[in-house]
């Protein structure tokens, strides 16, 4: 597990992850940016797959980005902690994983998930981002390598601290 930062767009693994909303039709924050840099063909075949639910996931291909394939996600709002926020992060992450197990993709990076727009608590996302993985990969034996994704400052000092515990 690693640490990249900027433009998630622009990496180069076999899969990134968006971090859509329930309609899957595009929206701000990264997932404009992906499908803005993936082209219109992403929305059509958005538009095929009636949504995803919270802490689910459903896979596309990548269109014009150099990754092969684009996961789709779909974090929880933050509403104070006590609607199963933790608990549904964590499944967007062990989902997207599964998804990318599934269809052979070895490399994979993930924004950080309903940090932005959504507006879950930076540190929290981070911490269940990388606990979720690392169980993930001990419990499954899976060998997908998996890079965060860091848009700014706060979030890369926040898990280049946690990945130097992890390690
Ligand atoms: N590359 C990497 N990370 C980015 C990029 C980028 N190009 N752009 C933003 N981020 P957000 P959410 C970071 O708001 O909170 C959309 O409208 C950003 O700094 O994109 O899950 C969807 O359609 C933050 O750290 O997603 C939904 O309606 C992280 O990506 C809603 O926003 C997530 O921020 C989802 O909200």
């Amino acid at each position: 597990m690693k640490l990249d930062s900027g433009d998630i767009t622009q990496l180069t693994v076999d899969a990134i992850i968006n971090a859509a909303n329930k309609s899957l039709l595009g929206g701000g924050g990264v997932d404009g940016a992906i499908h803005r840099a993936a082209g219109p063909l992403l929305l059509k075949e958005c538009e095929s797959l009636g949504g995803c639910e919270t802490g689910q996931a459903k896979v596309t291909k990548g269109y014009n980005l150099a990754a092969k394939y684009i996961i789709h996600t779909v974090g929880p709002i933050w509403k104070g902690g006590e609607a199963s926020e933790a608990e549904l992060l964590a499944s967007c992450y062990r989902e997207s994983l599964k998804l990318a197990d599934t269809h052979n993709i070895n490399t994979i990076a993930f924004p950080c998930i309903s940090t932005g727009i959504y507006g879950f608590p930076k540190q929290a996302a981070a911490e269940i981002a990388i606990s979720t993985c690392k169980s993930y990969l001990v419990d499954t034996g899976s060998e997908i390598d998996i890079t965060f994704c860091c848009f700014g400052e706060e979030d890369i000092e926040i898990y280049k601290k946690l990945l130097n515990r992890a390690a």
